[in-house]
């Protein structure tokens, strides 16, 4: 009999406040910003699963195969007394490869998009009876606590998907430093990681032909119309995906396709033809790279593994 879910909220009230705060904020500023965590309601979850099955978009086939691999010998690095947490756990369905390995007491599944997770954890319940589900729907870009009644003497944090990448490597190392203090001594941290490479095939990964991550990019101004007293007009803009060498990145923008205003909650913003509102970096690292920023936080680097055409990579990170 699967046990039943245990469901812990720590969104704040104000998580409608924050969208709408920080949304005016990002467009007052120049250039206009705003922030990749408002894509995940339910629409861009949804939409994001779609991104991951495009034949240009690497990431998660790639992740997928390293992790079917790579599954018996992280269950022996972790240990037979080791529980899972999942960051960003989404649709989950990766974390199904390390549970069938590692056959962990508990799991605890943290994602911002709160009936996704409610559905995907309830999913994992149903396939792993044997297995303890908590659910904890929050903002890890927040202060996070582990909730009551998950006790882990030896957890496994897993952040699959190179979602360290849509941070900053300033960002990603305050995350890092973060679950370092999260996590006891002897914990462990199992993070995914794309690799930078060539121009052509990164740029392709966030311009797929059927459109889908334009849809989901687009998502973040159907949200402002629905949820924020707006006028602004998704069809007025388009979706827009470059990779910054300097920086290491792939940059999303949604760029006006002529001089408009557009109305936020009583705040009027001009856009120029052609200017951009800067919604999503995602970058990318070399294997040395991502492990230098894990020093920085205090991790060691103990095990990667990465694709024979090393377009992704997996860092196993120990306390
Ligand atoms: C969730 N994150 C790692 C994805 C990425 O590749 O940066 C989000 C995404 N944006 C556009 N396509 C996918």
């Amino acid at each position: 009999m699967a046990l039943a879910i245990r469901f812990h909220d720590q969104l704040s009230q104000t998580s409608t406040t924050s969208f709408r705060d920080e949304t005016l904020r990002g467009l007052a500023a120049t250039p206009k910003w705003a922030s990749p965590k408002f894509f995940y309601d339910r629409r861009g979850s949804e939409l994001f699963e779609q991104i991951t099955e495009q034949p240009e978009y690497y990431p998660t086939r790639t992740e997928v195969a390293i992790l079917t691999q790579a599954a018996s010998e992280i269950a022996e690095i972790a240990g037979p007394d080791a529980d899972l947490i999942e960051f960003g756990s989404g649709a989950s369905r990766k974390v199904r490869l390390l549970l069938e390995a590692m056959r962990p007491t508990s799991y605890l599944g943290i994602d911002i998009s709160d009936d996704f997770l409610r559905s995907s954890t309830q999913r994992l319940a149903a396939d792993y009876p044997w297995l303890d589900v908590h659910a904890l729907s929050a903002d890890f870009c927040d202060e996070l606590h582990l909730p009551k009644g998950f006790d882990s003497r030896c957890p496994l944090a897993f952040f699959p998907g190179s979602s360290i990448g849509n941070f900053t490597p300033a960002q990603a190392q305050q995350f890092l430093r973060r679950l370092h203090s999260l996590l006891p001594v002897g914990g462990g941290l199992l993070v995914g990681v794309d690799l930078v490479k060539d121009r052509a095939v990164l740029e392709a990964a966030y311009n797929d032909a059927a459109g889908v991550t334009a849809a989901f990019n687009l998502n973040l101004l159907e949200r402002i119309r629905n949820e924020l007293a707006s006028d602004i007009d998704p069809a007025r803009f388009t979706h827009k995906a470059i990779f910054n060498a300097v920086q290491s990145r792939i940059e999303m923008h949604l760029a006006s396709v002529e001089e408009q205003t557009v109305i936020i909650e009583g705040r009027r913003f001009h856009f120029e033809a052609g200017e951009t509102l800067h919604t999503e970096n995602s970058y990318k690292y070399s294997l040395e790279s991502f492990a230098a920023l894990a020093r920085l936080a205090r991790f060691d680097s103990i095990q990667q593994w990465t694709d024979p055409q090393q377009l992704f990579s997996v860092h196993y990170l120990k306390r």
